[in-house]
């Protein structure tokens, strides 16, 4: 009976609309930001409306109005693994590696996200999923009382579970029992005060990483923000303070640019919520936040090596303020070419090709001249992933001013997917291949 069924883009939806207004009600600062960016957003679409799609505009606006990404961190591959499946009732799957060890920061990561053109549109809704890499911490007690604690522990509920196994015997789910899944699936990412330790085992783990204790400390993975997208990140940065709210100090990714590449993002520092221990005492946890970001076109690898060189080139000088450090980057990154012309001839970043209907075309016509003369119209591919340095610098702003750092682990992508079980798409062929698909619709 499948045409009873929901699809997958519906129940995401509703999930990604369901987790902003329980996180709004948790966290009141990121129902500000969702009003701020919303504002911004508007005055950007009025002043230049350019900046979207003008082929595809009310779903590009529908889009933007409920596009955000969260991020939740786990401690064991089984809770890795029913994650997976229980995205993938979402059409949500696991795409790209981060190695977050490199920055000290004990944990790897994978996003899931949809990946088709028309799901991205219908909501683009994402969580960055981090894992806890045990074989990080030094002590082998505490090693070995970190699984203890996560060995006990459920964060899924059992209706959340016979509804998964219900989605697979019957290969989708009805509109009652998408509500109920929904329903049940943000009771595992629902802030508790009660922590699942008492005072001193949260305070041994907090002295090994603060990460450790967020991860291991609590009953469940609780969403540590939600990030709105913003056409406009400096000048939401700018006004933050007039809503009350107060930045982090630098815009992590590329500078300001006249078109825009990857990933911009900042945030609000994490609040110092009270939380309640086992042995009844009481205590203070550091670790949800806001932030926003502002996304650009999608880089080839190519393309990507430049912006990773560039980076580490210009993190050879520091600048506290953020007005400086952008000063500096824009003049690091003159050597990325900032014109979709060149970005595209050298292939350095992805772009979606379309005929324009009001010039024909002639037989036999290469596509860069079809392109001069207007026939043919290039769109950005929007970058629908994260960059690793970011997210280790919004993490490391997060965790309190002591920046704890582990020893920097390898990479160690096989052991992320065994415990995923299954392995993470690249990112890189899914923009790839959005970009033939294009070319293919245009010279079929
Ligand atoms: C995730 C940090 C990464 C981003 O936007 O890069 C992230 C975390 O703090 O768990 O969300
Ligand atoms: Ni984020």
């Amino acid at each position: 009976m499948s045409h009873r069924f929901i699809s997958e883009d519906h129940i995401r939806d509703r999930f990604s609309k369901a987790m902003s207004a329980m996180y709004q009600k948790e966290v009141p600062q990121y129902g500000t930001l969702l009003q701020l960016v919303r504002e911004v957003n508007q005055q950007v679409l009025a002043q230049s409306p350019q900046v979207l799609d003008a082929a595809q505009w009310p779903q590009e606006v529908n889009r933007l109005s409920v596009e955000r990404h969260g991020a939740i961190r786990v401690g064991t591959a089984q809770e890795l693994s029913t994650l997976r499946q229980l995205f993938a009732v979402m059409g949500m799957s696991a795409v790209g590696y981060y190695d977050l060890s490199a920055a000290g920061v004990p944990v790897h990561s994978t996003a899931f996200r949809p990946v088709a053109e028309a799901s991205l549109q219908i909501n683009p809704f994402r969580i960055f999923t981090s894992l806890l890499r045990l074989e990080l911490i030094d002590d082998p007690a505490l090693r070995e009382r970190v699984s203890d604690i996560l060995a006990r522990r459920d964060i899924f509920t059992p209706r959340l579970r016979e509804l998964l196994t219900l989605w697979q015997q019957q290969g989708g789910l009805d509109d009652e029992q998408a509500d109920e899944f929904v329903q049940q699936a943000l009771e595992t990412f629902r802030w508790h005060h009660q922590a699942s330790v008492d005072l001193a085992t949260y305070n041994a783990l907090l002295a090994q990483h603060r990460l450790i204790a967020d991860v291991v400390c609590f009953h469940g993975p609780h969403i540590n923000h939600l990030t709105p997208r913003t056409l406009d990140i400096d000048r939401v940065q700018q006004l933050m303070p007039e809503y009350g709210i107060t930045p982090k100090e630098t815009i992590e990714g590329p500078p300001a640019r006249r078109c825009p590449i990857l990933l911009r993002q900042t945030s609000f520092k994490a609040l110092n919520e009270a939380i309640d221990f086992t042995d009844q005492t009481g205590g203070m946890h550091t670790a949800r936040f806001g932030e926003i970001e502002q996304r650009g076109v999608a880089l080839t690898r190519k393309g990507r090596e430049l912006y990773d060189q560039l980076l580490r080139e210009a993190s050879g000088e520091k600048h506290a303020d953020n007005a400086s450090h952008q000063r500096h980057l824009s003049a690091v990154f003159a050597a990325f070419p900032d014109d979709a012309d060149r970005l595209r001839q050298q292939q350095l970043a992805f772009y979606r090709y379309r005929r324009n209907p009001q010039q024909a075309a002639a037989a036999g016509e290469d596509l860069e001249s079809l392109i001069a003369r207007g026939a043919v119209i290039a769109e950005p591919i929007i970058y629908e992933d994260f960059l690793p340095v970011s997210a280790a610098g919004i993490f490391q702003s997060n965790l309190g001013g002591d920046t704890q750092q582990v020893g920097s682990g390898s990479p160690s992508q096989a052991a992320f997917e065994q415990a995923l079980g299954t392995t993470v798409i690249d990112e890189f062929a899914l923009y790839q291949q959005l970009q033939q698909d294009s070319l293919d619709r245009l010279f079929p």
